[in-house]
């Protein structure tokens, strides 16, 4: 046991270190706050900065995106540490990106002293909250506040238990500023981590799994469609089992914006990019960790807000996921209530392997292998046709100016292509996607809940993780790395190897389209789109200010080519 390592604790916050050692916590990031002083000196002074060690962010927002990023890069939680009222404020809105993404992260706090007699004047009273996790508690699994030392040790495998068990996501731990100043009278009887992992997870109904298996078996032309796919590798290899078994198509919503991809790109079945073509031939579809079903399988006008479905004839959908299992009421991240014709609650990880072997045995005694031969041949040419279409896209965009997105993606993939690349952040407008070799175990998705400052922090968790194993890369918006570009100064400090690729479009571009719709719809003028949104006048140097956190700066291009030597390497 590492812990074993440790001396006996001496004061409250002792054993919060202890604990975190114990659970196999490697990095705790924080800005620094007196209403944790007691647990910073026991991290530096009990623990000696390892395991966890301390990760150094200018911004709560930061200390908790890179947290995020880490959840999904090491598949396991670490830790933020946020002073009192004004630190959980910073970090909320990274907080409701990584509940939307169902990432497990131990957000940990202080607050008071509780006892007002212990407090000192203006600033304990004014940053302590009755109770302070109702700030965060609408858009975390869990919180506690424990009330004395000897309840710490439960609290803490409570709170790791409920972050790590699927469908996983953030908890707040906040300790009374007293209680870790608190020197112990008495040992604290500690928990063994081992007695208090996640219980296993859900396995489908074993009649249900019969009626889906059946459903896809005489279906006259099956799809498969995921969005947010378990990460687990029997996830990921029992949808292409079963998409080659049944000769379907396998659409992946996941482009880089919302999700988690869930399918290879450039396997011959991947026809993501027809989604349209293939959704209305569709009899029955198989969706697998899909949120948003309106917006998979709908088309929104995008002045009207209008959404059409996607055929005339819509499908049998049967559906895994353990959506059921993460519903909140404060903000509507469960999304639309969509009809479903099967709808199973079970874990992918487990369901999917299962279902791929019910599939494999009907069809054995299946005689339309001829049928589902000739579909592989034309999904495959689709497949082809498709790439190849991008392909010439990047050759017919070559000399745009601004660089083309697509220009960039692919540019980019030469540069890294025979690495050992796994992409932090960002998608280049869904063309990475297209251009490259992107396998689901290479991708770490997206923020979950759309909220602007994610990029650059979650970057560095992932880099974090893989200290150097792999070729972190980030596709950075402009915008988006904005709202925290100190993190190019938690990136240099902490030696985190990471290529960041800034997507300089000089704009809030997205909002861009928006203004231009309104103004459209409107009959106003559409030049005015841009007051508000565009980034320039100065336009940021994002080169100097990466220099200037002591980042190594790579200079800038607008006019890339795989050969100059700015675009190799990290
Ligand atoms: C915290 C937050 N503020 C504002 C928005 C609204 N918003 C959505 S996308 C976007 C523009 C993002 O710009 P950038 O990151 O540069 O990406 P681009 O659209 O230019 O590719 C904005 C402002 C948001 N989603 N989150
Ligand atoms: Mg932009």
């Amino acid at each position: 046991m590492p812990t074993q390592e440790l001396p006996q604790p001496e004061f409250g916050s002792d054993v919060v270190v202890r604990l975190m050692r114990a659970f196999g916590i490697q990095y705790a990031a924080l800005n620094p706050g007196a209403t944790f002083r007691g647990i910073h000196d026991s991290l530096v002074n009990y623990a000696g900065n390892r395991d966890p060690e301390l990760i150094l962010c200018c911004h709560e927002e930061i200390a908790v995106g890179v947290a995020h990023g880490y959840a999904k890069a090491a598949g396991k939680p670490m830790a933020a540490i946020v002073h009192n009222i004004v630190g959980l404020q910073h970090a909320s809105m990274a907080i409701f990106n990584a509940f939307c993404d169902r990432a497990p992260i131990l957000v940990l706090g202080g607050t008071g002293p509780m006892d007002t007699t212990r407090r000192r004047p203006w600033i304990d009273w004014i940053h302590t909250a009755l109770v302070q996790g109702n700030q965060v508690r609408d858009y975390v699994k869990w919180d506690d506040q424990p009330a004395s030392v000897a309840a710490i040790p439960e609290a803490f495998a409570r709170a790791y238990r409920i972050a790590v068990t699927e469908p996983k996501g953030p908890v707040y731990l906040c300790f009374d500023a007293a209680l870790q100043e608190e020197r112990l009278q008495r040992p604290v009887p500690m928990v063994d981590p081992a007695k208090f992992l996640p219980g296993s997870s859900p396995q489908a109904d074993p009649k249900a799994l019969e009626e889906a298996a059946r459903l896809l078996c005489e279906a006259e032309f099956p799809v498969i469609m995921t969005e947010s796919l378990s990460p687990s590798p029997s996830a990921r290899a029992a949808i292409r089992r079963l998409a080659e078994l049944l000769a379907a198509p396998v659409i992946d919503i996941y482009d880089g914006h919302r999700g988690r991809a869930g399918f290879s790109s450039t396997h011959p079945l991947d026809l993501s990019g027809a989604k349209r073509e293939i959704i209305r031939r569709a009899d029955v579809i198989l969706a697998l960790d899909v949120q948003d079903y309106l917006g998979s399988l709908g088309e929104v006008d995008k002045t009207t807000r209008e959404v059409k479905p996607i055929g005339d004839h819509p499908a049998k959908i049967v559906a895994i996921s353990l959506n059921d299992y993460a519903f909140r009421s404060w903000a509507h991240t469960a999304l639309s209530l969509f009809p479903l014709d099967l709808p199973i609650n079970a874990d992918t990880a487990l369901a999917l392997p299962s279902l791929a072997a019910l599939v494999e045995d009907r069809l054995k005694k299946d005689p339309r292998a001829t049928v589902r031969q000739q579909r592989v041949a034309e999904l495959r040419s689709r497949h082809e046709s498709l790439r190849d279409g991008w392909r010439k896209a990047v050759e017919t965009q070559r000399l745009e100016r601004p660089v083309a997105y697509s220009v960039l993606a692919a540019e980019v993939w030469e540069a890294i292509k025979n690495e050992d690349w796994v992409l932090a952040n960002g998608h280049a407008r869904g063309w990475a996607r297209q251009l490259w070799d992107w396998a689901p175990e290479r991708t770490m998705g997206g923020s979950g809940g759309a909220g602007l400052g994610y990029g650059l922090p979650a970057s560095l968790g992932v880099a974090l993780a893989l200290k150097g194993r792999k070729l972190c890369l980030d596709l950075q918006p402009d915008g988006d790395s904005l709202f925290v570009t100190s993190s190019l100064y938690t990136a240099a400090h902490h030696k985190l190897p990471l290529l960041i690729v800034m997507c300089n479009n000089r704009s809030y571009y997205n909002d861009e389209e928006h203004q231009e719709v309104m103004a459209k719809a409107r009959g106003r003028s559409v030049g005015n789109k841009v007051i508000g949104i565009r980034i320039e006048d100065p336009a940021p140097d994002f080169a100097k200010i990466a220099q200037g956190s002591g980042s190594t700066r790579r200079g800038r291009s607008r006019s890339p080519k795989s050969s100059d030597p700015r675009w190799r390497g990290p």
